[in-house]
């Protein structure tokens, strides 16, 4: 009773370890000039996994010691637990839930750090517009080059998707960049992700949205820059070529 009233009445407390922990994460993700989310994410999520590991291992052998230490010796022994002041059953709940939620707010702190990398956009992005549909993913390119379920990129150049969608709601998700986000009617969404080799990744629809939802899926194809360029221009001259053709 007492600890729970402890903790919902002593905001300024929890407000001031926030604090301090939130300007202790701080500079961990500002160093480089592009903050990658993806290298944020894996670090993030190795983090909660190493720290809930360390915890589940100290629980694990304080009960395991105490089920031996305290066990029953013989069927008819009575239990005689020692006695403890208030100060000290207040100090065992306290302290140990101050020692957890200090790891808690640690990594909440490094979560919201994250999701500002997730919403800060590099200034030197190219930015591409998506047009989701049952059951496709539609690209257009700043020349106005129209690319479909396939989304070709030149590597070391932060990627931003400006999305919408022309029917009902789709999930942008390229696992192996770590982003996931809704394009829906009516409204623009935008994701961005930092690709730095070639290569390939599978673009997944991550929202049901109808009957053929799981077959709508895509890749993002990363080029070496100048492959990528001839590639663009390419596409670019064709594209004048058939404007060309349908004005004639
Ligand atoms: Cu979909």
């Amino acid at each position: 009773m007492f600890n729970r009233r402890f903790f919902l009445g002593d905001n300024s407390l929890t407000v001031s370890i926030t604090s301090f922990l939130l300007l202790l994460a701080a500079p961990v993700h500002s160093a480089a000039p592009i903050n990658n989310p993806a290298v944020g994410w894996d670090h993030l999520w190795h983090e909660v996994i190493i720290d809930i590991t360390i915890i589940g291992v100290i629980f694990s052998l304080i009960t395991l010691y105490f089920m031996y230490k305290y066990r029953r010796r013989h069927p008819d022994q009575e239990g005689n637990p020692p006695q403890m002041s208030t100060a000290m059953a207040i100090g065992w709940a306290i302290i140990p839930v101050f020692i957890f939620m200090a790891d808690d707010f640690y990594l909440a702190a490094n979560g919201w750090q994250l999701w500002n990398n997730y919403r800060q956009v590099p200034a030197n992005r190219m930015e591409i517009k998506l047009e989701s549909g049952m059951y496709s993913w539609d690209y257009t390119y700043p020349n106005g080059v129209e690319t479909q379920n396939e989304l070709r990129v030149p590597a070391g150049k932060p990627i931003m998707l400006r999305m919408t969608s022309r029917d009902t709601l789709h999930s942008h998700y390229i696992p192996d960049f770590r982003v996931k986000e809704d394009s829906m009617p009516g409204r623009v969404t935008y994701l961005w992700f930092y690709p730095t080799e070639p290569g390939e990744h599978i673009v997944s629809c991550g929202e049901y949205c109808g009957i053929m939802h799981s077959y709508m899926v895509g890749k993002v194809i990363v080029m070496p820059k100048e492959e990528f360029n001839q590639w663009y221009n390419q596409e670019a001259a064709k594209l004048a070529k058939t404007g060309a053709a349908k004005e004639a």
